[in-house]
């Protein structure tokens, strides 16, 4: 590639035509994977292995002799198998796909993978936790990563971005103090993926620019119900730049085809027990099952000449963008539909940086940002262990990376010619650089001035305005659930001056709030009136505004011996029309015949599962019923998924367990044989079996709504 004219290297790209694309990266990746099925054991100098479960011994008790090579060979690669893990962002799952745009954005970026709607550039998107470890649990209250690598004709572009639209800290100065303060605390390495606990709150106390950060934190936001099921943000301020050099603020958001949807905080405490996988496996599944999950592009748009018109400051981190103010325009779309081969390999050698842009794409002064160009690539250098990371296959581009740069632990490629220094003469001064207009990287030239100085602009000083937008914009149910984590969260907190101090800084966001965690911490209300002056709301952000819809979802149906097999069928055969996935659970695996004499299969039982793993659950009727009246495995499970706000349903016999659980408020359809089915806050039932397409409509129509808010709060009242 080296000697390429650009003719030749144009004519390259358009000879490749549409074959490019998609599966360029698995194509590349397919060319490093190796599969031993069949194989013959070597070792890793390609010697033929005769034993490997021995080790050679100076007789059959004697001690292993130093000879022996295959030994040695195997046990120092297992010793030396583990690699550091990411300093924050540890827990992750990653997943492969493609990214289409809608259509040429020509106008706002020369950005070349988003000028083709034919196009399909192939991706690779990290999803992660941020302060576990990485054997931690997947349900924690945290903030969610959401990184992407496009692997476009123009090399990598990678959003490394967060669930959440806003970070902690306005200057990457003090990155390193948040995430001190919120990691386990240094003496005990306690606890573990959380930040309840008195370092995190003191800093959060004494650095009151987090304010807005916690309001998210604290939300529901906070405990996503899937990958599948968040937005994507790149929370910095880019630049996208058009072919004729014009500029424009941009902010990056990833919006779900399924909307945005939460766990409940007591179940997502329970999945990390439960099911520490639970968002891993979640996504495994879809992908697995060909539901895959999708995500809108959108972009905000500031003009130049409207930097300054702002009523916050937009390369502030700490402030969103209201999409009332700002529109978000959906430029393209991103299908995640390829699971990885190997977890290591993949997954956990990816590495991302918002460094990694295209020809189109350029940074701002985002103090925030400005750090991260720095970071991402030296954390690298240790975690991956030398400069040579970009030839790991799942970070190579798609294009050859040519360039004079040689050596380096884990060097793979071999570069031929005696050059490594430009400008030189013997090889005609190759690899040259290429002219903007060519296609190579110019950054926008952006004019700058000013005195060095360690300070923080004034228009960053703002530090609550937003955090009370955000709280107006929330839900009545949406609201209780931040008092309730703040009344968790500070109630882990053991020094009673730093609970004061929350209720008192969160005075300064709203007063209502402030009272109502001081009601739960034993801490005094605020002394003074508080709150800001802003009343308006931002409908975007409240998840009651969310899609919402049943496709994907997973209902858990209860039956014994002696269901009724028809109802379960036609509920089953409605669930799949909507694209709702149902597991049979039981109290031993194996099968359950019905009433009828079929035998059905038996996904999971009462001890391997649990109501907090799936989004609904059904009964059916028959004399199963009898016996699971009897059962308080399955009253456990109705139960549970009462709390939690689920769908339950049952149909004829099947009602009755609901009777018996006694659900409070719920109405449940007596023995008048009405056709229609009773829907009481979320609770389905009926007792004509004739119809259960009925039923069916009237449950996933009650699974589409997610939760069902309003039995919460006849719980706490
Ligand atoms: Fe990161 N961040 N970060 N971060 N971040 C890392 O890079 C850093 C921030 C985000 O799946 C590290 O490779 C600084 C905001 C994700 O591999 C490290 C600052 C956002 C991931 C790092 C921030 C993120 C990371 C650790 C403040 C949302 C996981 C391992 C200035 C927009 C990527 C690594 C993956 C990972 C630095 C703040 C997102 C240390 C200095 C804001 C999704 O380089």
């Amino acid at each position: 590639m080296n000697n390429m004219t650009n003719d030749d290297r144009k004519h390259h790209h358009d000879s490749r035509g549409d074959q490019r694309k998609e599966n360029d990266k698995k194509n590349q990746l397919e060319s490093f994977t190796v599969d031993h099925t069949d194989k013959e054991m070597r070792t890793n100098q390609g010697v033929p292995v005769s034993n490997d479960d021995d080790s050679l011994k100076a007789g059959k008790r004697g001690p292993t002799i130093m000879e022996d090579f295959h030994f040695r060979e195997k046990m120092t690669h297992f010793d030396h198998e583990r690699i550091p893990e990411r300093v924050v962002h540890a827990r992750g799952f990653g997943a492969h796909g493609y990214f289409q745009v809608y259509k040429p954005m020509t106008e706002l970026t020369s950005a070349k993978f988003l000028q083709d709607p034919s196009v399909k550039t192939p991706v690779f998107v990290r999803f992660s936790t941020v302060v576990g470890s990485r054997g931690s649990a997947d349900t924690v209250r945290d903030v969610r990563g959401f990184a992407t690598k496009f692997y476009t004709e123009d090399g990598n572009f990678d959003i490394v971005g967060n669930n959440i639209p806003i970070f902690f800290i306005q200057d990457a100065m003090k990155f390193p103090d948040v995430v001190h303060a919120i990691k386990p605390e240094p003496h005990n390495e306690i606890p573990q993926a959380s930040s309840a606990h008195d370092t995190f709150w003191d800093f959060v106390v004494n650095n009151t620019e987090t304010a807005h950060m916690i309001m998210w934190l604290l939300s529901d936001r906070g405990i996503p119900r899937s990958f599948r099921m968040m937005e994507g943000f790149g929370v910095n301020t880019f630049r996208f730049v058009n072919g004729q050099g014009k500029a424009r603020f941009v902010k990056f958001h990833w919006k779900p085809l399924l909307g945005v949807h939460s766990l409940v905080w007591d179940e997502a405490q329970k999945l990390a027990g439960k099911d520490p996988d639970f968002h891993r496996n979640d996504l495994w599944n879809a992908i697995e099952m060909g539901d895959y999950p999708e995500y809108e592009l959108g972009v905000q748009v500031i003009e130049e000449d409207d930097e300054f018109k702002f009523d916050f400051d937009i390369l502030d981190p700490t402030k969103f963008w209201p999409e009332e103010v700002v529109p978000v325009q959906t430029i393209g779309k991103l299908t995640l539909n390829r699971n990885v081969d190997n977890f290591f390999a993949e997954t956990e050698q990816s590495a991302f940086h918002t460094g990694n842009v295209v020809p189109g794409v350029d940074f701002t002064n985002d103090p925030l940002l400005q750090g991260r160009l720095f970071s991402y690539l030296d954390t690298q250098l240790i975690r991956l262990g030398g400069p040579n990371f970009h030839e790991i296959p799942i970070n190579r581009p798609i294009t050859p990376n040519v360039n004079n740069q040689r050596d380096g632990f884990h060097r793979m490629t071999i570069n031929r010619g005696i050059t490594s220094y430009s400008v030189n003469a013997i090889q005609g001064n190759s690899p040259h650089p290429v002219s903007k207009s060519e296609g190579g990287y110019v950054h926008y030239a952006e004019k700058v001035e000013g005195v060095k100085i360690r300070a923080r602009s004034e228009s960053f000083k703002d530090h609550y305005s937003q955090a009370t937008l955000f709280w107006n914009s929330m839900s009545e149910a949406e609201k209780r659930h931040i008092i309730e984590a703040f009344h968790f969260e500070i109630g882990k907190v053991d020094r009673p001056e730093i609970r004061q101090q929350v209720v008192d800084m969160f005075n300064n966001v709203d007063e209502g709030l402030a009272k109502e965690i001081a009601k739960g911490i034993g801490a005094k209300p605020p002394s003074k009136p508080g709150g800001t002056a802003v009343t308006t709301s931002s409908p975007a952000v409240s998840q009651e505004n969310t899609i919402k819809t049943a496709s994907t979802r997973k209902v858990a149906i209860i039956v014994k011996d002696k269901f009724h097999f028809h109802e379960l069928k036609q509920v089953i055969k409605g669930f799949k029309g909507y694209g709702v996935h149902a597991e049979l659970i039981s109290d031993t695996l194996g099968t359950v015949k019905s009433e009828e004499g079929k035998e059905i299969h038996i996904d999971e039982t009462f001890t391997t599962s649990e109501s907090v793993m799936y989004d609904a659950v059904f009964i059916p009727g028959g004399k199963h019923v009898q016996q699971l009246l009897l059962e308080d495995d399955a009253l456990h499970f109705i139960h549970e998924a009462f709390k939690h706000a689920k769908t339950i349903g049952a149909s004829n016999e099947g009602v009755d367990v609901l009777a018996n659980a006694q659900l409070h408020g719920i109405a449940v359809s007596g023995t008048d044989n009405s056709p229609t089915p009773i829907v009481s806050k979320g609770v389905i039932s009926i007792r004509n079996a004739a119809n259960m397409s009925s039923f069916t409509n009237a449950f996933v129509n009650a699974l589409s709504k997610h939760r069902h808010w309003v039995r919460e709060k006849q719980q706490s009242s």
